[in-house]
């Protein structure tokens, strides 16, 4: 197994490769500020070592029987799982979260990905259908080659997992591009599974898109590099599916179980520094129940301990890299210049402990009093800055939750079951949880709507997107 501390090498045709430019970019360590590997520097060339390494695979890969092509992925899922500890600690250490985050969620997320698609490939069912006494149709689904896997870098191996499994599942192979930001935990995963070419988005991700033998791309990140790919792809006629950003609603009325909603909102606001797509960063709240929602929510977060993502006790880790810090701080300052009021933390911490001095840290903060259509309320932020707002009735909330562009997750927190109905239907985005929050069952669809994505992942959807359908047509 390698370790987090190795120089970060590309692997294609099963081998540990220098990026052709000899290029590498430092890997910093958010806790600390500092560099503590390095990762290849790769560009077109390397996609194109990339490339003609997939298409001699696929020959053999893609007519491997289903069940060969399972028990390696269970194999997969079995290796990972008995390194857990080893992946954990380094996720933490390259993407700032708490060690018991990646322990707890990111890893046994990833094992279980694999595991999904291991076995979902050995239950799908082919479709036929008869056309009166004219003809008889029976649809096939074929991988489609090399998939372009270009992932982001809020949860390296769980959203990796996500899209190499059932890629690889139905006979495709995978080029994954991991973000240069959190590259180790692919790194580590390249012992046991596909190509990986590391480096920047503009230099390989975008060589990814354009590649005219890449004929499928998944792609989860921001919604404006997910324009630049869905750009880069729309004139070579590539299957694109893209899961982007959000700004998700998390509606509180006061006829909810409120212990639980300030619980689970609490959770759905900070989990992971706030920096999941599905994280809720506007908050509302009834106004019958809202200054109590206000203060105990507070209470609560206030509580959250900031501290070394390597810390057992830590709940709220590092921001990933300092941009990210930056823009967090740019939206604290722009909240108040838009008439927000900062109701808990807004400032960076002092320093955690010694080895986390330049590290890049920012505290769960709360944001009352601002207008539901200004920029804070309706930009991504992607940290650990919400907004609380109150609402009067049904139909005003839904129209708030509804104003922006972003599309992706929303919460709702009631006891009333027909209301609970009423708002879920009424509400855009693709996953609608009520009662709770980041409930995943690995076989519903997963994605957004509008400016938060196109296609949805997961299940059969993931099945049928890494596959071409082709339908054959035999005259009686
Ligand atoms: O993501 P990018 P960044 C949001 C969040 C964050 C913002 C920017 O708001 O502040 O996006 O983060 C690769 N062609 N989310 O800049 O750039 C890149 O190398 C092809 C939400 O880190 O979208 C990385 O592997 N690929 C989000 C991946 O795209 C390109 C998670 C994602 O990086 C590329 C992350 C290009 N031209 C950020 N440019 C979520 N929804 O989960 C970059 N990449």
């Amino acid at each position: 197994m390698r370790t987090e501390a190795d120089k970060i090498q590309n692997f294609i045709d099963g081998q540990f490769i220098e990026p052709v430019g000899g290029k590498y970019l430092d890997n910093i360590e958010p806790a600390t500020g500092k560099s503590y590997s390095q990762v290849a520097d790769s560009d077109s060339r390397d996609v194109d070592l990339a490339v003609v390494a997939a298409e001699k695979a696929f020959v053999d890969w893609s007519c491997t029987p289903a069940a060969e092509r399972s028990k390696i992925l269970l194999r997969i899922a079995d290796l990972i799982e008995r390194d857990l500890e080893k992946f954990a600690r380094a996720e933490s250490i390259d993407t700032g979260k708490p060690l018991s985050l990646a322990r707890g969620l990111d890893i046994p997320r990833a094992v279980a990905n694999f595991r999904f698609f291991a076995t979902a490939i050995l239950h799908t069912e082919s479709e036929a259908h008869i056309t009166d006494n004219v003809a008889f149709n029976y649809t096939t689904r074929q991988p489609r080659g090399i998939a372009g896997l270009i992932s982001p870098w809020n949860l390296p191996l769980y959203l990796l997992s996500w899209k190499i499994a059932p890629a690889i599942a139905v006979g495709n192979i995978a080029i994954a591009k991991p973000s240069e930001l959190t590259p180790v935990t692919a790194y580590m995963l390249c012992e046991i599974a596909q190509d990986v070419v590391h480096g920047t988005g503009p230099n390989v991700g975008a060589a990814i898109t354009a590649h005219p033998k890449i004929n499928t791309i998944s792609f989860t990140g921001g919604t404006v590099t997910g324009r630049k790919v869905a750009e880069a792809c729309a004139p070579l006629f590539k299957k694109v599916s893209l899961e982007l950003g959000g700004k998700n609603p998390n509606i509180v009325f006061a006829d909810a179980d409120l212990e639980a909603a300030i619980a689970g909102s609490v959770r759905s606001s900070f989990a992971n520094q706030g920096q999941i797509c599905l994280c809720g960063s506007r908050v509302f709240a009834e106004r019958s129940a809202y200054k109590d929602f206000v203060d105990r929510f507070i209470e609560k977060a206030s509580k959250l301990k900031v501290g070394d993502p390597l810390d057992e006790k830590t709940e709220q880790g590092a921001i990933v890299n300092k941009t990210q810090l930056d823009k967090i701080k740019f939206y604290v300052d722009l909240a108040q210049e838009e008439g927000g009021k900062i109701a808990l933390g807004g400032k960076a911490p002092k320093p955690i402990n010694d080895r986390c001095r330049y590290g890049y840290f920012f505290p769960p903060t709360i944001i009352t009093d601002l207008p539901v259509s200004c920029r804070t309320n309706r930009e991504e932020i992607f940290g650990p800055v919400i907004t609380i707002t109150p609402f009067d009735n049904e139909e005003e909330v839904i129209g708030y939750a509804n104003d922006t562009d972003y599309g992706l997750a929303s919460s709702v927190w009631t006891q009333n079951l027909n209301r609970a109905h009423r708002v879920a239907e009424q509400i855009h985005t693709g996953t609608v949880w009520v009662n709770c929050w980041l409930v995943r069952d690995l076989r519903v669809p997963f994605g957004g709507m509008k400016a938060s994505g196109v296609g949805r992942e997961g299940g059969e959807e993931a099945l049928r997107f890494f596959t071409e359908a082709k339908n054959i047509c035999i005259a009686k």
